[in-house]
């Protein structure tokens, strides 16, 4: 601890926490508390239009009216795949750019000018939708178009969003000349370095594109091409997905390292993975371009049966090397009995445990899967614009980064505000009800865009058109199972909601000693957190962990093939 101290510049600039020994860099301890805040507040909102989306696709219930249901579904895929991923992400990133370090933020003042600028953008934005002015969707594909100000608020929120970047680079500049850490970088501030580059790229793409289009709404540009519109949206919107990922994997190795004292199980490997993230991000972007008549066959083919795969194998890495590392601290510890012992007796009933283990299966099983498959040019046809598109993203997004971010605030935000976790019953039942409620939702979207149900559509019983269809009675139950499964996901998430607004709002103060879940004594937290690998690691030492990634590879051949089958029959003439 001594030694910690004396590396630190300014001591009176950090508090140490009593439990873990971490020095949190005040500023931060502040950016965290109130991005979070932020960002709840959009989960809040951005879940309510949720659940009215959820209520309409329901088809017994078809809640909402038409206009009001593109509203809803606009204002829900903005409030949480842009306003609450983002502030969230932003205000985490600060953390694990100064904690593991030891180091104090670049000007915290322009964070705080970051903070007004997405939080003014986001406000205007939303406000748009809700008037009616913006009913364009998060995809905003033009010819769709908004009012000018909806336009503005996004740009404003991307400004907002791309000055952290920037600070993550000063603030490690900056630890660097004032020699805040010796060697090199730990593995958390490392994963926040790969995410502000891409940041950079993503939110510089999402002004290439958005400015010309508000230029457009006002009638200033007489035309934008769809195409054109497409491509550079993808550049943006597919990399904002790799900034997601590279986040919530930080976060897993974080959590291994408090819960368990897990360290990676090679550091250089995790290292290598998380900057194949950077040199895959582009190839990606194609895979949500394969129907388009714009891009040319071979770009495409060459993508999506080779390049493709490049950009999954760092999330491969991560899924062996994160429960490896967690396996080998658990088996020290003396759980060594046959191969999932050390998963058996992890902590299921602690929040934290439990939303980060569900984040890394429900990621792996059913965002990646899907993922991968649909990835793939053929498989794609069979599912493009289908409801199998919100359910394989619901996958990704919602079961994997939010609920890791879920797991992470029930740490992060008891260890900034020294307040006890409020409400930690409904804390407990957050986690299982979310990923529950929205594996679901995914599992059963999916099947049903299988059977052609589209993604998006207000009405699947078409009471309006010129032309009948009918889907089979198969379909609308598989959509009321998936729809269930929604309304059940809101209410975890509002669990969550509950207990991390009344803990930031007014939770206890917490004693030295009951910041909860902590594997080992204080500094050797924050020893974990300041890097390293396993040492112990030579060769097998984590069968349990091989056997999981095996179990994931052998579904995902079986699923591979079960598409391709299906690919087979599908235009069947009976
Ligand atoms: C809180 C519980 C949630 C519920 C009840 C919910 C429900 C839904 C439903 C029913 C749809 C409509 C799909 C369609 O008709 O095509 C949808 C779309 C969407 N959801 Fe969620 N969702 C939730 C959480 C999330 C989270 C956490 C994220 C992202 C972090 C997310 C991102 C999206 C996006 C981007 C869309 C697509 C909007 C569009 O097509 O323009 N959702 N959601
Ligand atoms: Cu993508």
């Amino acid at each position: 601890m001594a030694t910690i101290m004396a590396t630190l510049r300014n001591p009176q600039d950090f508090t140490t926490c009593p439990d873990t020994g971490l020095n949190i860099n005040k500023p931060v301890a502040n950016l965290v508390k109130i991005h979070i805040l932020t960002a709840v507040m959009m989960l809040l909102a951005g879940g309510i239009l949720g659940l009215g989306v959820a209520l309409t696709r329901w088809p017994a219930v078809h809640l909402l009216p038409s206009e009001w249901f593109y509203i809803f579904l606009t204002g829900h895929g903005a409030a949480v795949l842009l306003f609450w991923v983002h502030i969230f992400s932003v205000g985490i990133a600060y953390f694990f750019v100064t904690t593991p370090i030891n180091a104090r933020l670049a000007t915290p003042k322009i964070a705080w000018l970051s903070y007004w600028l997405m939080l003014i953008g986001a406000a205007i934005a939303t406000v748009m939708v809700l008037l009616g002015q913006a009913t364009v969707m998060f995809s905003a594909y033009p010819p769709l178009k908004a009012h000018p100000l909806f336009y503005l608020g996004v740009i404003l929120f991307a400004v907002g969003a791309l000055v952290p970047a920037f600070l993550v680079l000063a603030t490690l500049v900056k630890a660097k000349n004032e020699r805040t850490f010796k060697g090199s970088m730990p593995l958390t501030t490392f994963g926040v370095l790969i995410w502000a580059i891409i940041a950079i790229f993503t939110w510089v793409m999402g002004a290439v594109i958005m400015i010309p289009t508000w230029l457009w709404s006002m009638g200033l540009i007489a035309n934008i091409d769809p195409q054109l519109y497409r491509v550079i949206f993808w550049a943006l919107a597919h990399s904002t997905q790799q900034m997601n990922i590279v986040l919530h994997i930080t976060i897993w190795y974080t959590l291994a390292a408090v819960l368990f004292g897990a360290r990676p199980l090679n550091e250089k490997v995790s290292r290598t993975a998380f900057v194949l993230y950077l040199f895959a991000l582009q190839l990606g972007s194609v895979h949500h371009l394969l129907s388009d008549p714009g891009t040319s066959f071979t770009w495409r083919t060459f993508n999506t049966s080779y390049a493709a795969y490049l950009a999954v194998l760092g999330s491969l890495i991560h899924g062996l090397t994160v429960p490896g590392g967690i396996e080998l601290a658990q088996r020290r510890r003396g759980l060594t009995h046959g191969l999932f012992e050390w998963l058996r007796k992890a902590p299921w009933d602690n929040p934290i445990f439990s939303g980060f283990f569900l984040s890394l299966i429900l990621f792996g099983f059913i965002g990646g899967i899907s993922g991968v498959t649909m990835s793939n040019q053929q498989i794609n046809m069979t599912v493009h614009n289908t409801f199998y598109v919100p359910a394989h993203f619901h996958g990704t997004v919602a079961t994997g980064t939010t609920l890791a971010f879920i797991a992470f605030s029930y740490w992060i935000v008891p260890l900034v505000t020294r307040r006890k976790l409020a409400y930690p019953g409904l804390a407990k039942m957050s986690t299982w009800i979310f990923g529950l409620g929205m594996g679901t939702f995914a599992l059963f979207g999916m099947a049903a865009g299988h059977l052609g149900v589209p993604r998006r559509h207000w009405d699947i019983t078409y009471a309006d058109a010129a032309l009948p269809f009918d889907f089979s009675a198969m379909a609308h139950m598989i959509m009321t199972v998936a729809e269930i499964g929604a309304v059940i996901g809101g209410f975890g998430a509002l669990f969550y909601i509950i207990s991390i607004l009344s803990t930031l709002l007014g939770g206890k103060v917490l004693a030295k000693g009951a910041l909860p879940a902590l594997a080992e004594p204080a500094g050797l937290v924050a020893a974990r957190m300041h890097g390293g690998t396993e040492p112990q690691h030579k060769g097998l030492e984590v069968p349990g962990s091989l056997v999981l990634c095996m179990v994931l590879l052998v579904f995902l051949i079986v699923y591979y093939f079960a598409q391709y089958k299906y690919l087979a029959t599908i235009w069947g003439i009976s």
